[in-house]
């Protein structure tokens, strides 16, 4: 795999959020720390990666998807703050490193995730404004992001999640959890980088494909490693799902079957891969993430 390639466009993704997280008056700078902690903590960026990916393999320039990546990114980041709250998973360690709301308190990590959803909603506005895409592209990825974030996709899925809490989930019930909780804002990311490129709706259409295939890939792999990883690779602790009586797909289907399931979700991703001319870069990454250790 092409990693001086990702480490590159995950570096553009860094430099693009940090610059973008300036507290524009002193009165301000701790509700920025707040932001900046968790987008500093060591995600793997893999949502602002397939965005550039996904933007060059529609033919595009990847610098150009940059805005609309960390718009993703920082969709994800206040997720994981919100995420961790003792109002819902109630997490101390987040990577490996104090949660946002152990760090800054409660209600200022709520304030940090308001801050950074609304501001991956300007950093699309910005991106239009510095040319590197038409105005109607940016209004095509608010509609995007907005949908694949919200109630009716990722937002939709923590709730059915909260809902579900002690009990065991159907597996129709666990596959909309997932598909809404993991798979929507990797859609977000795959189809904003066409979005970039002004690719048409063939493309974006196997591009949301790809994202759903390889999100249940990503988040039965999360469900594997929480029985199988190692504690300091993965920054957690590991048996949080089964300690919180979650239903996940290892309780569902076992370690093996798992296995299978990813490795057979990630090949029809790999097959939606068939509309785009140059998408060898996305078939690597997508592998990659199929044998991932965190
Ligand atoms: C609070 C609205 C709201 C939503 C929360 C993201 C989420 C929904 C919950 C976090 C828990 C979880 C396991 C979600 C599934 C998606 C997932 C596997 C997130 C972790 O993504 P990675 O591995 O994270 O890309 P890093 O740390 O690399 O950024």
């Amino acid at each position: 795999m092409n990693f001086d390639k990702i480490n590159n466009y995950r570096k553009l993704a860094d430099e693009y959020m940090i610059n973008a997280l300036k507290a524009p008056i002193p009165a301000l700078s701790g509700m920025y720390d707040a932001m900046l902690y968790s987008v500093k903590n060591g995600g793997k960026r893999v949502r602002p990666v397939l965005a550039m990916m996904f933007c060059e393999a529609s033919g595009g320039n990847p610098e150009s998807a940059v805005p609309l990546a960390c718009a993703v990114e920082f969709v994800h980041t206040y997720s994981l703050i919100h995420d961790d709250l003792p109002c819902m998973d109630n997490d101390d360690y987040r990577r490996g490193k104090l949660s946002n709301h152990k760090v800054f308190g409660e209600a200022n990590a709520v304030l940090a995730g308001d801050g950074l959803l609304t501001a991956a909603f300007s950093l699309i506005s910005d991106g239009a404004e510095k040319g590197l895409y038409s105005s109607g592209r940016a209004v095509a990825a608010v509609k995007a992001l907005s949908s694949y974030a919200g109630a009716s996709g990722m937002v939709g899925g923590q709730f059915i999640d909260l809902a579900g809490e002690g009990e065991k989930l159907p597996k129709e019930k666990l596959e909309l959890m997932d598909r809404l909780k993991t798979g929507a804002l990797i859609a977000s990311a795959c189809v904003l980088g066409c979005i970039a490129a002004n690719a048409d709706d063939k493309k974006i259409k196997a591009a949301e494909d790809f994202a759903y295939n390889l999100g249940i890939a990503f988040q039965i792999r999360d469900d594997i490693l929480d029985v199988t990883g190692n504690t300091k690779t993965l920054g957690k602790l590991t048996g949080s799902d089964s300690e919180n009586e979650k239903s996940t797909y290892v309780s569902l289907y076992g370690l093996e079957k798992c296995e299978e399931l990813v490795n057979k979700l990630t090949d029809r991703a790999i097959a939606a891969l068939a509309e785009f001319e140059n998408g060898g870069d996305l078939k690597d990454f997508a592998l990659y993430l199929s044998k991932r250790e965190k």
